[in-house]
């Protein structure tokens, strides 16, 4: 059951995107500005393609918000698109008055020939309007109000681009904060200048040889406490419910929690987090953080720490062979704008996905109709630990 629900709608070349949130607790203050935040961020990246020119994504609040603050009612949440009115004639609900031209031709790496031959559609449109990453806006923005949650009880969350294509950044060694602060500045979202240099100029090269680049983020999470999740049942385990989350955005292939598949190479007393003691607060804490702030399906206390990699951008100007469903030749495939590289892009999306699945957790837990009763009831159970 999850206590955190949400769904969105809407195709990537039609009118608007929407998204409808429930049980989200009254009182919560919610702006605009809470979203378009984030909206913003993940239109930004070097190596996005032109229809990043033409959005310029804002929310509107449809339902469940009143007087800047949730009412307790599902939350709908809009947002246009501005490059419909590019696609009237081809995109809208109304019948069409002339038969747009079919897109029969699938790019490999997509969902187009899958999803044809699965729903019968033998105009690939259908399918790749839906499964374009433009429905990672409603993420976003649905992530969004899961953030402003989990900042009225002190959880925050950011991400880091670790790596783009053959690019790798050297381990962060500051603080939370000033990691937080150099990602959010740089257009790679990585803390690293020189390695943010030596990852634009990667995107370069591969924009002029007609390819595309993918690459690594972090997701942290801090201000976390133990008990968020559960060892007692499979689906109730926090680290399988991140990894669907970050794993179901598009082009995701690997999803890790802390040193992921390093650890199956290392033996087990460099792999486990040795614990402490701190009198003063009666907390646990570790002298490291390889499980990345999870064991057995429960945070522990210590940051949250999901990693992910993106595949490169499947849409390339250097194209693919694949073959024309009706006509059943082999070409390659014709290259209209595409990104080259979204991985900053998709760490915002991690980020959404993580405040999600952070937000379904604590409501599970703590339950509440109103803000200051899930407040009430964080504390308690706070009360509760430092006595333990
Ligand atoms: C995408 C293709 C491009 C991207 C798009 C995802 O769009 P278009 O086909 O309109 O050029 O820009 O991403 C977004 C629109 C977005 O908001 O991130 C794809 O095929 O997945």
């Amino acid at each position: 059951m999850k206590h955190f629900r949400w769904m969105t709608a809407g195709e990537s070349h039609g009118p608007e995107l929407t998204a409808v949130v429930d049980g989200i607790p009254a009182g919560l203050p919610l702006l605009v500005e809470h979203v378009n935040d984030h909206l913003a961020r993940r239109q930004q990246g070097y190596g996005r393609g032109g229809r990043m020119k033409i959005e310029t994504d804002r929310v509107r609040l449809v339902g469940g918000v009143r007087g800047g603050e949730t009412i307790g009612g599902p939350l709908a949440l809009v947002v246009e698109n501005k490059d419909f009115s590019n696609w009237t004639g081809r995109m809208g609900p109304e019948p069409f008055s002339e038969v747009p031209e079919a897109v029969t031709r699938p790019r490999p790496g997509h969902a187009d020939l899958a999803g044809g031959q699965k729903y019968n559609r033998h105009d690939l449109r259908d399918i790749l309007e839906r499964a374009s990453a433009r429905e990672t806006t409603m993420r976003v923005a649905v992530g969004s109000v899961a953030r402003r949650l989990l900042e009225e009880i002190g959880i925050s969350i950011f991400a880091h681009v670790t790596r783009i294509g053959p690019v790798c950044a050297p381990p962060f060694t500051g603080s939370h904060e000033e990691l937080r602060a150099k990602a959010r500045a740089s257009d790679l979202a990585c803390p690293d200048e020189d390695a943010a240099q030596r990852m634009k100029d990667a995107i370069k090269e591969a924009s002029h040889a007609g390819d595309t680049l993918g690459g690594h983020f972090e997701v942290v999470a801090i201000g976390l406490f133990p008990g968020l999740g559960s060892h007692v049942q499979w689906d109730r385990k926090l680290d399988g419910r991140l990894a669907q989350a970050v794993m179901s955005i598009q082009a995701i292939k690997a999803v890790a929690i802390g040193d992921g598949f390093e650890a199956g190479s290392l033996r087990g007393s460099l792999v486990h987090d040795a614990i402490t003691h701190a009198p003063a607060t009666n907390k646990f804490p570790r002298t490291s953080n390889h499980a990345g702030g999870l064991e057995g399906g429960i945070t522990s206390g210590e940051p949250l720490i999901v990693r992910a990699s993106m595949k490169p951008i499947a849409t390339l100007r250097k194209a693919l062979p694949s073959v024309d469903i009706l006509t059943k030749e082999v070409f390659e495939a014709a290259h209209e704008r595409s990104d080259i590289c979204a991985v900053a892009a998709a760490s915002v999306i991690g980020e959404a996905m993580v405040a999600i699945v952070l937000a379904d957790a604590v409501l599970e837990k703590f339950g509440g109709d109103s803000l200051r009763e899930l407040q009430r009831n964080v504390a308690g159970y706070k009360d509760q630990l430092a006595g333990f």
